[in-house]
């Protein structure tokens, strides 16, 4: 697990990431389907958005960038206590919307560099150390609760 210190970095560095959840949570999907462009075919709602521009400009996808990060949030501040939060997001997630563990392993991967473009002074070697480690647990929980749900 991780220590005191370093959930108080994890949730220090998430303030900021609040003051602005519809930039961050856009960014985020933004540079999870570029990155990624399989994890796409996963949404019925965002098919229709080709460029890069009609992401850019789509309401749609911010409104559901918040959806994550917000979801994502509640479950940091639980500090690794979270299987109350993590159940219903495995379940749906394994079991209706089929989304691969090497998917949350992408958009663990593209939250560490939106944080790291955005926040560069603030998003030192420890504070990324701490979140790294923060987004592994949180994986990891959501793996071994994808199991219980056989997928
Ligand atoms: C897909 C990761 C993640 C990943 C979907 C993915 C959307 C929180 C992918 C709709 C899809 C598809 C939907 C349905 C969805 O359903 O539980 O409205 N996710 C819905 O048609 C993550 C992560 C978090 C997270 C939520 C919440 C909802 C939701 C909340 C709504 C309620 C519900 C991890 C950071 C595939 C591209 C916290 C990814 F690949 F990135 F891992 N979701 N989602 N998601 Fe999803």
């Amino acid at each position: 697990g991780l220590s005191d210190q370093e959930w108080q970095q994890v949730l220090s560095i998430w303030g900021k990431v609040e003051s602005d959840i519809a930039g961050h949570g856009h960014a985020v999907l933004m540079r999870l389907f570029q990155d990624h462009p399989e994890t796409m075919d996963r949404f019925e709602k965002f098919r229709n958005l080709k460029t890069h521009d009609q992401m850019k400009g789509s309401e749609d996808m911010k409104k559901h960038g918040v959806t994550v990060l917000t979801q994502l949030g509640k479950i940091l501040k639980h500090k690794g206590n979270h299987e109350a939060e993590l159940k219903p997001l495995a379940q749906t997630h394994a079991t209706k919307h089929r989304v691969p563990v090497k998917y949350l392993e992408f958009i663990c991967e593209a939250i560490m560099k939106v944080m790291a473009e955005k926040h560069s002074a603030d998003f030192g070697a420890n504070t990324q150390a701490a979140m790294k480690k923060a987004l592994e647990l949180f994986r990891h929980d959501m793996a071994s609760k994808y199991k219980e749900f056989g997928f």
